[in-house]
């Protein structure tokens, strides 16, 4: 064969494995190309008949919606820890130049100090009165990511390697304190009166795929069992739930008023967040930073990342069940409207950016006006009816939203949103 040739058959192999076997015209990103679509409608029973009244929301669709969520899309959640227990293993309350108190407190899953854990970082406002509303979230790279103060402990958790943040053998070290400060802006936080409590999420489950060896779904195998069944929980469930456990100690916590806590997430985690809310009423308040398929999404626009595409490259992300979506997003029971109604009447806020369309924008503002019958219902406003995609004009009703130039990323705009958002919701 000539060197041409040879070169071609390169440029091709290498194109197949960039879009990981899944061929690249499958991802659209041309308005015109969305295919025609008709959504589930949030206020119809399975049965067909119309839910009128919020009793009917409560007892019949809701219970209906989430049992769809779990069993087609995240996966069940398979019990309850018996012997939890919280380890406060430090509190200091000169902390960021005596600007706040900062703990850390770990969560034994199993009550067992050499057992799987979670290390949840708190920083509470020193000069405000207590208790107060807080932020929760998870990071990506370790709580030492999210600021260069030196007093809080490094994971010990396996990391993805990354050499600008020092991480090889997937091993967090000092390299790696602040790395991710930039979508932290703690003191910002702090000066709006909100506490922040972060945790890393590969302390709850690893995130890649290794058969759910590790993580915290091998703590509730039956016997014999050796991997979640199909309708169990995938890595996206089981960091919800991780989120829930730090709740249940933030409710512990005298200086955190745990009625007043908001679930916040980007991207995977945004996904997450959202999931989280849904199937925690505890949470008073959630943020979806770009959280795109699987998210805040309509899956059935196949625009950007899809159903498909997400399984592929994520397999551990979501239940087995989903699987079956892969390219067949209209049989979906449900789509990705129904998982935001699933929070109200609570606000949920819901960003986008303009460069980021892999995340599908447009199908993330459409969740956003599909859900809003449900908390029309409910008596609250959801998406107010003038809202629009207008980049720089953030709209709140009930449900927020935001698109904003630039990348897919939380920067201090983002944070600046949550921080009014929030401050209608859960400031006294
Ligand atoms: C991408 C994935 C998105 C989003 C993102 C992230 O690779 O396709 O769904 O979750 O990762 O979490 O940063």
């Amino acid at each position: 064969m000539k060197r041409k040739s040879w070169i071609f058959i390169f440029i091709v192999i290498i194109f197949l494995l960039g879009g990981r076997i899944v061929p690249a015209q499958k991802v659209n990103f041309d308005e015109s190309k969305v295919p025609a679509y008709e959504l589930p409608d949030p206020l119809i029973l399975e049965n067909g008949e119309k839910v009128t009244t919020p009793g009917q929301w409560w007892q019949q669709r809701r219970p209906e919606l989430l049992r769809l969520f779990e069993e087609d899309i995240y996966g069940k959640v398979p019990g309850h820890l018996q012997h939890m227990s919280f380890r406060v293993r430090s509190v200091n309350r000169q902390a960021l130049e005596g600007q706040a108190t900062r703990k850390q407190v770990t969560i034994l899953f199993t009550g067992d100090d050499n057992g799987p854990m979670m290390d949840l970082l708190i920083y509470i406002p020193n000069k405000v009165e207590k208790p107060c509303p807080a932020f929760l979230g998870l990071n990506f790279y370790g709580n030492q990511s999210i600021s260069k103060d030196t007093g809080i402990f490094v994971t010990r958790s396996w990391v993805r390697n990354n050499e600008a943040y020092g991480i090889t053998e997937n091993k967090a070290t000092e390299i790696s304190r602040g790395v991710r400060a930039s979508r932290w802006p703690v003191k910002m936080i702090l000066e709006q009166g909100y506490a922040l409590a972060t945790a890393y999420y590969g302390d709850i489950d690893p995130d890649y795929d290794d058969g759910f060896q590790n993580g915290v779904q091998p703590l509730f195998y039956k016997k014999g069992q050796h991997k979640p069944a199909p309708e169990e929980w995938g890595s996206i469930a089981a960091w919800a739930w991780g989120l829930s456990r730090a709740l249940d100690y933030l409710e512990k916590d005298e200086n955190i008023d745990a009625h007043r806590v908001a679930v916040m997430g980007h991207s995977r985690l945004g996904k997450t967040a959202l999931w989280a809310a849904a199937e925690d009423q505890r949470f008073a308040l959630a943020i979806s930073n770009m959280s795109g398929c699987g998210g805040a999404a309509l899956s059935r626009r196949r625009y950007g990342e899809t159903v498909e595409r997400i399984n592929t490259s994520f397999p551990h992300w979501f239940c087995t069940n989903f699987k079956k979506y892969n390219d067949h997003e209209d049989s979906l029971p449900v789509d990705q409207h129904e998982l935001i109604a699933l929070i109200a009447p609570r606000p949920v806020y819901i960003t986008a950016a303009i460069e980021d369309r892999w995340a599908d924008p447009k199908g993330m503002f459409l969740a956003a006006k599909y859900a809003t019958p449900v908390y029309r219902l409910l008596g609250k406003t959801g998406l107010p009816d003038h809202a629009a995609m207008i980049p720089g004009h953030p709209v709140m009703g009930t449900i927020g939203f935001h698109l904003r130039p630039g990348k897919h990323d939380v920067i201090d705009y983002d944070w600046q949103q949550f921080l009014i958002f929030a401050n209608k919701f859960l400031k006294k």
